[in-house]
């Protein structure tokens, strides 16, 4: 293994040319700020100190690439190299960058804060960066990379069309409605699908003319049931159809009566895809207690709205973190059928740190 020391005016340069003489296969164990040696350094900014290393026996000459190889992999260093500057960019003002970072567990935490995550989960976070013995304590790096192992876990994907029934379930005014006119859409006219409409929404006025105005705009067939009872006949008329969708309302959000008559809808239902909606602006701990006080609706997936109106995702993982649930949809938009985003196309990293969350 070649280990070679590099010192640097700031960090993009410096990889730059850890680039340029190590070659794209070069890890980078460590960057640090020190100061120029002696009292002249007193004086001087500090430069940035980059530890990198090659895995290859030393004395191994590369091979040489074919031509059309060459322009291959100087296309996918460029690459490279663009996304760790957008990377480096992305990166908060301010980091004090190879203090060991212990002592910035303030700062951390306020980034944390700031991205709205669930304290638990950013403790979690924290104190498992900081206790590694050998870790590189708290820095942008290892943040960046605890982060995207939290999302890779936290954040399931499941496909669509598992069921032939789909809930919508949620607290008032998240965009379930508007969803299921999306979803609606989707079904019948992207994959040519005889699709129903179920509404139980009868407590709020208008809510079943909003669905109705979608259902008559594409075609399809609305039942609008009023109690439990109701249910069976509704599903018997829509018998014909490959998807039945179901939205759902109440008076209040989530209160433990709405919770129990649609918990005997719910019943009557399965087996079901039913999906909690929960908006991307809802707080932590709202979203803590929504998906505890919606669990007797048996939700099976998370469904997370209104993208478009924040800049902090922490609501997708705190949302994931409390159901345990997988997504499916995403929106980020008030218009019908466009403003809906399929949760196994997500760029969750892009989303979290490229730019969003400061
Ligand atoms: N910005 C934004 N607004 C949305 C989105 N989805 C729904 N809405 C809006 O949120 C409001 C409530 O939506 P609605 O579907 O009636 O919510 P419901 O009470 O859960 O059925 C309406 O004004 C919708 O247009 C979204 O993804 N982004
Ligand atoms: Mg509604």
């Amino acid at each position: 293994m070649k280990v070679r020391k590099y010192y640097s005016k700031n960090q993009v340069e410096g990889f730059l040319q850890v680039r340029k003489e190590l070659g794209p296969e070069a890890i980078i164990l460590q960057t640090r700020k020190v100061r120029h040696p002696g009292l002249k350094g007193l004086f001087l900014p500090p430069r940035i100190e980059i530890i990198a290393a090659l895995d290859l026996p030393e004395n191994a000459p590369e091979p040489p690439a074919a031509p059309s190889e060459q322009s291959g992999r100087l296309e996918k260093e460029l690459d490279e190299l663009k996304k760790m500057v957008q990377e480096l960019m992305a990166r908060p003002p301010g980091e004090a960058e190879g203090t060991g970072g212990r002592e910035n567990r303030t700062y951390w935490r306020n980034f944390l804060q700031k991205l709205d995550l669930d304290p638990v989960m950013a403790d979690d976070l924290l104190t498992r960066l900081s206790s590694e013995p050998d870790g590189p304590g708290l820095n942008w790096a290892s943040m960046v990379l605890a982060l995207q192992e939290q999302l890779n876990r936290r954040l399931t994907v499941s496909p669509e069309k598992e069921h032939r029934t789909l809930v919508l379930v949620g607290p008032t005014g998240v965009g379930k409605t508007t969803t299921l006119a999306k979803l609606a859409a989707r079904y019948a006219l992207t994959f040519k699908e005889k699709v129903g409409l179920i509404t139980v929404d009868h407590f709020r006025i208008g809510a079943v003319e909003q669905l109705r105005a979608y259902a008559e705009i594409i075609d399809l067939p609305l039942e609008t049931v009023i109690g439990p009872a109701d249910l069976s006949g509704a599903l018997e008329r829509l018998a014909d159809c490959d998807r039945i969708l179901v939205d759902t309302a109440g008076r209040s959000t989530g209160s433990p009566t709405q919770i129990d008559e649609l918990a005997e809808y719910i019943e009557l239902l399965l087996p079901a895809e039913i999906h909690l909606v929960i908006s991307a602006t809802t707080r932590w701990q709202d979203i803590r207690r929504i998906a505890g006080s919606f669990s007797k609706l048996q939700y099976n997936r998370l469904l997370v709205t209104k993208l478009d109106e924040t800049t902090s995702y922490g609501a997708v993982l705190n949302g994931a973190y409390h159901t345990n649930r997988p997504l499916v949809y995403l929106t980020d938009g008030q218009s019908v059928p466009d403003c809906l985003k399929l949760a196994r196309e997500m760029d969750w990293a892009e989303l979290f740190l490229g730019g969003g969350g400061r």
